[in-house]
């Protein structure tokens, strides 16, 4: 284990001389018990991101020394590192690898998300011996990053299974969006499953080819692809009352329609994979290219082009600089104001030395990962709650939400170099995360370009060969470019879900208001199970992957249940569904994304907001780390009741 990290001295140091000093100390102090040199260095350690640091050199180098001397003292000894560390000590180290305290019921979580005591701490194993789940057969629908780890905890229990996605290749949203400057913008040490950690990624926020490389390599690795049918778009999915079955349809490249029976779905469609094109008046008059990031055109050349970007989300902001200094024009068209806050890692590779240690060193990887979960996960949670005696409501929450405010429009006007009447364009007046935050990938910088344009006005209409606006102006442009985002409130759909007595998903959730238990299952949606259903998006923190893994969790001990006890229908109670949601719409209340001057997909048209998850990741994974028989009614297999 430890044989590669000694194996040559000089590659060691060079390393520990440029990788990050927090998960080194940590390592050290897991490994060689040294409390006090981690009580030395905490001082200097100001936060959690990798930045945030000011270790003096001289006991930087005192913690490479010590950290090379105990990892030669292990390969010589064979010593096994200890793994079960107390939950005291485990405190005191975090908090020290992160410079705050990391409550203590954080630990059990940060444990298992690390990986730190074993290799697959999310893994469902069977309670008893000699069952068998031949025969009880699952559909997943969709192989991105939720469809192929609900394959690989399946493949694990022996659950036989088949992937049905409409691509031709894994990946789902990672395949799909091919824009220019498409990349992850949770770090990537994090945003990636936590029982497959990547110890090549280049960048600390990486690009889409990387990231769809990595889901390809896991596909590949678990040996999925022998369970997927590529070229198949499910249409329907009804639930057979009389067979307690669910019947799947689906169309495939050929527009054949084929149905397959099995006992229980999964779906793994994710939220945001339907393009919105906005209802724009004119819009198929337009004679010139024009269309949706998340369906880039790459045979479309606009070097040279007089472009516009309709919309300034994530993808607008991904897009417009990677895009800027080429076309000969670029119109920004802005309809509402974002907040964009800065990283100083977003644009930055990860150093030779990190991705050394990572590979070499055991355990960085796991520290490294623990200190990017704190980084970006609860720390502002409860900033985001409205506190009804703040005395500037419309434009912040509190005082920590103002802070964040005012260090992000210091941010702004330090890139548009004190432009004040841009900066009074693109400032938002709500509060901080009403809506999706973004990381600045240059947008401001990219702004005061001469080729570059932000257009305020409302959009009227479009014409042949330009973009009208309220005002009365018209801009004449080559290419259009909806960075118009997804349908997100309109879970499932296209897809035609028929649960029991025929009632449909649309039935129960009209057209954009979905609600599920836990985000997951449905009353009068027997044995489906949904990965990022309803309120389970991110918008506080933490990455989705994560989500993703407490989501298929808990569906693996259903689906273990039922095995276990021959159940033919497992079904989520309505007292159960209906207290979930109401305490989940009362806590959301209060949070920033309801806010009356947030406009925002996070919300449907009634106000409620139904794709956001108002729980701290801890409160989360709580809920869903033990399935609870109690919250659901079962139906027993005839076979199991004719044995009886
Ligand atoms: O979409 P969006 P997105 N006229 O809905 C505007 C993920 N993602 O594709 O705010 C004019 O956020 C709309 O204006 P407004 C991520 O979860 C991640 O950018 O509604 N403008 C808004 O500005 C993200 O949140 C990454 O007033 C119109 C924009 O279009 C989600 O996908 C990268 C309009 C839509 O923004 C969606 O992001 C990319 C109209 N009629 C995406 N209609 C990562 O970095 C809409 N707009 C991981």
């Amino acid at each position: 284990m430890f044989e590669s990290a000694v194996k040559d001295e000089a590659a060691l140091r060079a390393a520990l001389a440029d990788a990050d000093i927090a998960p080194m100390l940590m390592v050290l102090a897991q490994l060689s018990g040294d409390m006090d040199i981690l009580d030395e260095v905490a001082p200097h350690i100001h936060g959690a991101w990798s930045f945030m640091e000011a270790v003096p050199e001289d006991l930087k180098q005192k913690v490479r020394d010590r950290l090379v001397a105990t990892l030669q003292d292990y390969a010589a000894t064979g010593r096994q590192p200890p793994i079960d560390l107390p939950a005291d000590t485990l405190q005191r180290m975090m908090s020290a690898g992160v410079g705050q305290t990391v409550p203590a019921d954080y630990i059990p979580l940060l444990v298992e998300e690390t990986q730190l005591a074993s290799e697959d701490a999310r893994a469902v194993h069977w309670r008893r011996d000699g069952v068998s789940a031949d025969g009880f057969n699952t559909v997943i629908i969709g192989a991105g990053f939720s469809g192929l780890c609900s394959a690989i905890r399946l493949k694990e229990m022996g659950i036989p299974f088949v992937i049905l996605e409409k691509n031709q290749n894994v990946g789902g949203t990672w395949l799909e969006n091919i824009y220019p400057g498409c990349a992850v913008d949770t770090p990537n040490h994090f945003y990636s499953y936590s029982f497959n950690q990547n110890d090549k990624w280049t960048r600390h926020f990486s690009r889409r080819d990387e990231i769809l490389a990595y889901i390809g390599a896991t596909a590949d690795k678990f040996d999925l692809r022998q369970h997927i049918r590529f070229g198949v778009e499910v249409t329907r999915a009804a639930f057979n009352d009389r067979t307690s079955r669910w019947e799947v349809t689906f169309q495939s490249a050929d527009n054949e329609a084929e149905t397959i029976e099995a006992n229980a779905v999964i779906s793994a469609v994710g939220q945001l994979n339907r393009p919105s094109m906005p209802p724009i008046a004119g819009i198929d008059r337009f004679q010139g290219p024009l269309f949706h990031t998340a369906r880039w055109d790459s045979s479309v050349d606009l070097k040279g082009k007089r472009v516009a970007i309709i919309g300034t989300g994530a993808s607008a902001m991904q897009t417009g600089p990677s895009i800027a200094p080429d076309v000969a024009k670029l119109l920004i068209f802005q309809r509402t104001r974002h907040w964009v806050a800065s990283n100083p890692n977003y644009h930055k590779e990860v150093s030779a030395g990190n991705r050394w240690a990572i590979a070499n060193i055991p355990f960085f990887a796991k520290w490294m990962r623990f200190q990017l979960f704190w980084a970006g996960s609860d720390g502002f949670h409860a900033s985001l709650k409205m506190d009804p005696s703040w005395n500037q409501p419309d434009i912040s929450l509190n005082e920590a939400n103002h802070k964040m405010r005012e260090m992000m429009i210091d941010h702004i006007r330090n890139e548009l170099g004190g432009d004040e009447e841009l900066l009074a364009k693109v400032v938002p007046p709500y509060p901080p995360y009403g809506k999706r935050m973004l990381r600045d990938n240059h947008w401001y910088r990219m702004l005061k370009r001469p080729n570059v344009e932000l257009v305020t006005d409302a959009i009227d209409h479009i014409a042949e060969d330009s973009i009208l606006m309220k005002d009365g102006s018209a801009h004449k442009v080559d290419v259009i470019i909806m960075a118009t985002g997804f349908q997100a409130s309109k879970m499932l759909w296209p897809m035609e879900i028929v649960g029991r007595g025929g009632r449909t998903i649309r039935d129960a959730w009209g057209d954009d208001d979905p609600r599920a238990y836990l985000g997951i299952t449905m009353p009068g949606f027997p044995n489906l199970f949904l990965t990022y259903g309803p309120n389970t998006n991110l918008a506080h923190g933490g990455s989705i992957i994560f989500h993703t893994e407490c989501q298929v969790r808990y569906i693996a001990q259903a689906l273990r249940d039922m095995i276990e006890n021959d159940y033919a229908t497992l079904e989520v109670t309505t007292s159960a569904h209906d207290d979930y949601n109401e305490r989940l719409d009362e806590v959301c209340k209060n949070m920033v994304w309801a806010h009356p001057g947030v406009t925002s997909w996070y919300k449907n048209k009634h106000n409620r907001v139904t794709v956001t998850s108002p729980w701290t990741l801890l409160d989360y994974w709580k809920l869903t780390r033990t399935y609870s028989p109690a919250d659901y009614h079962a139906e027993r297999t005839e076979e199991a009741i004719a044995a009886e």
